[in-house]
């Protein structure tokens, strides 16, 4: 799967302003601040598709990017942003979880977690609920720029474990850093594998 070309779509503040999909949807949630933007400008190639900051909690819509004329990729908000007030964090989590639940479009979800960090419990939650919904899902390591490779393994077999005391079956798992585009060839082979 060759990128030659991604666009920004549209933007969502609410479920019901999703625009009709049309094209095979790839989600990314995760943690906030875990780098989910970032990881969709490394695939893109592009550097300011989607918006990175250093602060948490940046991303507060749904932000859709059209690929290729073929598919698209879906910047999704974080979750576990502490800072947001108590009211705006629900109703973030509900449209989410609303996206989530009911998009008709939606292809697969790759949920991104910290690879510096062993398994956190918001993670493993968020995991869990996802498999109850029946939504297909992978599991992204991302930073792994920023951690020695026994460690990222270390922490990626650690949260499979403690995901297997609540689910069945093991879910695929990238590796990746959008420093130095460490993964990118195996998340762009997985997508055109899921499109094909
Ligand atoms: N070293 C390193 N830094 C990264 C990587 N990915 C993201 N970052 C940094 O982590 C911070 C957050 O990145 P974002 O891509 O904005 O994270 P996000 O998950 O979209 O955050 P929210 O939209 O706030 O939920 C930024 O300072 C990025 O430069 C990576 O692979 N390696
Ligand atoms: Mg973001």
């Amino acid at each position: 799967m060759k990128i030659s070309f991604a666009r920004f779509a549209t933007s969502a503040a609410d479920y019901r302003d999703c625009p009709s999909a049309e094209l095979p949807e790839f989600a990314f949630i995760g943690r906030s601040n875990v780098g989910k933007s970032s990881l969709l400008n490394m695939l893109c190639n592009q550097k300011a598709l989607a918006r990175v900051s250093q602060k948490p909690g940046h991303t507060r819509l749904i932000n859709f990017f059209v690929v290729n004329e073929g598919w698209c990729l879906v910047d999704l908000p974080g979750y576990g942003y502490a800072k947001a007030p108590k009211a705006e964090r629900n109703r973030f989590n509900d449209f989410v979880a609303d996206y989530l639940e009911y998009r008709e479009g939606l292809t697969h979800v790759f949920v991104l977690i910290d690879s510096r960090h062993e398994p956190q419990k918001i993670d493993i939650d968020f995991v869990t609920w996802l498999v109850e919904c029946e939504v297909p899902f992978s599991l992204v390591f991302t930073k792994s720029d920023k951690s020695k490779p026994g460690r990222i393994k270390a922490n990626r077999d650690l949260f499979l474990k403690a995901l297997s005391e609540y689910v069945d079956g093991e879910p695929p798992t990238f590796i990746t850093s959008s420093k130095n585009n460490d993964g990118r060839p195996e998340l762009l082979r997985a997508i055109g594998t899921m499109i094909a």
